[in-house]
């Protein structure tokens, strides 16, 4: 193992997965011995970022936020987790320069936009189409896909499960772990 502990940056549309792998991926860890923390929404947007919404400054901020964060818990030792939409590639470049080489790995979870939307956990799709929310991500708020992440997890095509052992293969192939 010759490799600092990674960020796993996980990035993509609103329900299309990135919590459900990041939980699930924290317990497969922890079984293999390892300590990891996640950060989502639930930690980070209804504490340290309850001033901010969703305009394009404030995802800026609470990405730029994350990151530094992200740095923090790296360099306590723990690979850290994150799953959060971050739709600009310039901000997830800014995390990735936070950090030394290799140490950011950048997750594209994949799927498409008609699909998230047929899933629409919370209903958040329908109240964007409605109008009800504005400036909703993949309705009428850019998400620009990664256009260099190093792993692509397809959630349309495979389980949590197939998805949790290809993260786990990589940060083995890539000796993280
Ligand atoms: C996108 C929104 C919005 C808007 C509220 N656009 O499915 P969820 O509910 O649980 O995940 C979404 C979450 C996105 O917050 P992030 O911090 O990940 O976004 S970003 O990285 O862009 O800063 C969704 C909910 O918050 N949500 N309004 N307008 N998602």
């Amino acid at each position: 193992n010759n490799h600092k502990s990674p960020v796993l940056w996980f990035t993509g549309l609103s329900g299309s997965g990135k919590s459900t792998i990041t939980v699930e991926l924290e317990k497969a860890l922890f079984e293999e011995g390892i300590r990891s923390y996640r950060l989502d929404g639930d930690n980070i947007r209804h504490g340290l970022n309850n001033n901010l919404g969703f305009s394009p400054e404030d995802r800026k901020e609470n990405i730029r936020r994350i990151g530094e964060v992200a740095k923090l818990l790296n360099d306590a030792g723990l690979i850290t987790l994150t799953a959060f939409i971050s739709p600009y590639q310039e901000d997830r470049d800014k995390v990735r320069e936070l950090l030394a080489d290799g140490e950011f790995v950048e997750v594209y979870v994949k799927c498409s936009l008609e699909s998230c939307e047929a899933r629409d956990p919370k209903g958040l799709y329908q109240k964007a189409r409605s109008g009800e929310i504005k400036g909703f991500t993949g309705i009428d708020a850019p998400y620009e896909e990664p256009t260099s992440p190093e792993l692509v997890i397809d959630t349309e095509n495979s389980s949590v499960e197939e998805a949790v052992e290809e993260i786990i293969n990589y940060l083995k192939g890539q000796q993280y772990i």
